[in-house]
Formats: structure tokens, sequence, C-alpha cells
């Protein structure tokens, strides 16, 4: 079913069993009455015990121990955290993932990433908007270090600029340091079977913190999972925008939980074809993975 206000657009993408042009409050609204209730509860209670597990093996997932520090953990811990009017967004690399996987969307909460075209950089630039539009709602954005090094740097210039006139001034940029184009290098090991290839995938460490703290805005590296929640806590409590630099592990797979057979044996075979990053991709694979696999966990 699809309903939109604009004919034009109903059924333009997919074909729907039933189009219906309408303000969706009020076509919702005359629908409810409609609705016979199922006495055959199966469907939902197996969607209820998929989710379920699901949030257990993400909880697993972000206690697994990382060199030095574990993305999973990184985006998990914050999602304890989230004021229910936050802002949020993800860039286009391994942040996608963690940001999909392990934030709960609740309250008035809005989150934004580059869904279609998936180009990086947008993280910064959506968080900023997002203060210009509700400077009265913390914003925070998870982005890679080579969006940063692409141009989220220059865009805490803008934020730096601007700051002072939003009535709550909380802005956190997250960046995981994992010195990666690491969704890229994982692609190429799961579609192709390719080691890492350094020159194209490798980048520099960047005090990306100790920019912003230059600029006059706060920062923070950090470089054990102990001081991750705690980071969290002083820049959700600050007087103006935060950069957090955590050094994260590229060896943490962001390949699907549910990839495919041919997709692990392609990354196997990476390893095999000498992948610089060989023995801690394949621990932190293994890790990941068996966190689904043990009691409790729904599979046993
Ligand atoms: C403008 C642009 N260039 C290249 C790509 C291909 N690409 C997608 S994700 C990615 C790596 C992102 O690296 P980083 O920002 O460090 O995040 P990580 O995946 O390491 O967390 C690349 C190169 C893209 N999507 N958009």
């Amino acid at each position: 079913m699809q309903i939109d206000l604009d004919p034009s657009m109903v059924g333009l993408r997919y074909p729907f069993e039933l189009n219906m042009v309408g303000d969706a409050t009020e076509t919702l609204k005359r629908l409810l009455p409609l609705l016979e209730f199922k006495e055959d509860r199966t469907w939902r209670r197996t969607v209820e015990t998929n989710t379920a597990r699901w949030w257990e093996v993400m909880e697993r997932r972000a206690a697994v121990d990382a060199d030095p520090i574990n993305p999973e953990h990184v985006v998990h811990a914050l999602d304890a955290l989230l004021p229910d009017n936050a802002v949020l967004a993800a860039d286009s690399g391994s942040s996608a993932n963690w940001y999909a996987r392990h934030l709960r969307m609740r309250g008035s909460m809005r989150g934004s990433l580059s869904g279609t075209l998936a180009t990086m950089g947008p993280g910064v630039p959506y968080v900023i908007g997002a203060k210009f539009a509700h400077p009265d709602r913390p914003a925070i954005a998870i982005v890679g270090d080579g969006a940063m090094q692409m141009n989220g740097l220059a865009e805490l210039i803008t934020v730096a600029k601007y700051y002072q006139q939003w009535t709550d001034p909380r802005l956190i940029v997250a960046v995981l340091n994992n010195q990666d184009l690491n969704q890229v290098t994982w692609e190429m090991r799961a579609m192709q079977g390719a080691p890492q290839f350094e020159p194209s995938q490798a980048l520099p460490d960047v005090r990306y913190a100790d920019f912003a703290v230059q600029l006059g805005l706060y920062g923070a590296r950090v470089e054990t999972p102990e001081a991750v929640e705690q980071v969290w806590r002083q820049a959700l409590a600050a007087d103006r925008p935060f950069v957090i630099d955590f050094r994260t592990d590229p060896a943490v797979p962001p390949i699907p939980p549910h990839a495919t057979l041919d997709q692990i044996l392609a990354a196997a075979s990476a390893v095999v074809h000498g992948d610089s990053d060989r023995g801690s991709m394949v621990k932190q694979g293994l890790k990941a993975k068996i966190q689904e696999m043990l009691p409790g966990s729904g599979k046993e």
C-alpha cells in the first residue's frame, strides 16, 4: 500500500497492490476502523522473537574486545545515553552499519544518512544543517576518518563560526578513527576476495580532537574501551560542540550478520592471499560471529 498526497508519486518506484491519494494521517484514520483483529499471532510472535534476539546479539557483539576499541561498543554505548530529541547522522562507511544496527530511534529523534547515493562526507554537514533547523536539540554525527579527512575537518570551521547562535550548543562529532577506508576494504574482501590494498585504503592518523580544540571547540581522543561511556557523557553535558576521536579497530567486520556463504568464503580467500590485516581480521570476525550462536542468543 502506498499513501501519497501527490498523485504523480503514487506507484512511481514500486508497483503497489493499493494506491491511495491523500494526507497520511487522515487516510490512516479512515483505514483504522476497517482493520480486522487476527486471532493467529504467529507472525507477530516471530517478529518479536527475532527482534529480541537481534538486540541480544548486538549487545554481545558490542561487548567483544578489540584492538584498541570495538566500534560497535562506541555506538552501542551511545544508544543508552541518547536524549529522546537527538538529531543523528551517520556518514557513508562502516559508521552507517553501526548506526543502523545499534541505535534505537525513539521519542522525537531524527536520523539522516546518504541512503541512496551513499556518498562520503555528509555526516558533519547534516548535523550542521540540523542545528540550523533545530537549534534547541542536540545533534550527533558518527563519521569515518576518511570522511573526516575528506571534508569533515573543514566543516568544523563552520561549526565554530555559528555554534554560539544555537540555544542548545551541543553538536557532537564522533570520529571512528580506524586508519582505513574500512567499508570498502571489507567490500573488496567479501565481493572479490581481495586482500586489503594498503596504497588506496590506509589512512594517516590525524589528531581530530586537537583540531577542534584549536578552533575553540572541545575535543578528546579515546584509546580504551573503558573511557567510551564517560566521554559520551562529557560531550552530552558540554556547553559547546565536541569532537571525539575514537581509536577503533579496522578488523571488526561490518559485513552483515547474515552474510552469504560466498561472501564469507571470499573474505577467507583474501586472508589466504596475504591480507595485511589478516590475523586480527579473522580473530575479530569469528568473535563477532560467535555472539550469534552462544547460549541465550536464540540459535542454540
Ligand atoms: C565521495 C565518495 N567516495 C568514495 C566512496 C566509496 N566509499 C564508500 S565507504 C568508503 C570508505 C569510508 O571510509 P571512512 O570514512 O574512513 O569510514 P570507515 O568505513 O573506515 O568507517 C569509500 C571509499 C563513496 N561512497 N563516496
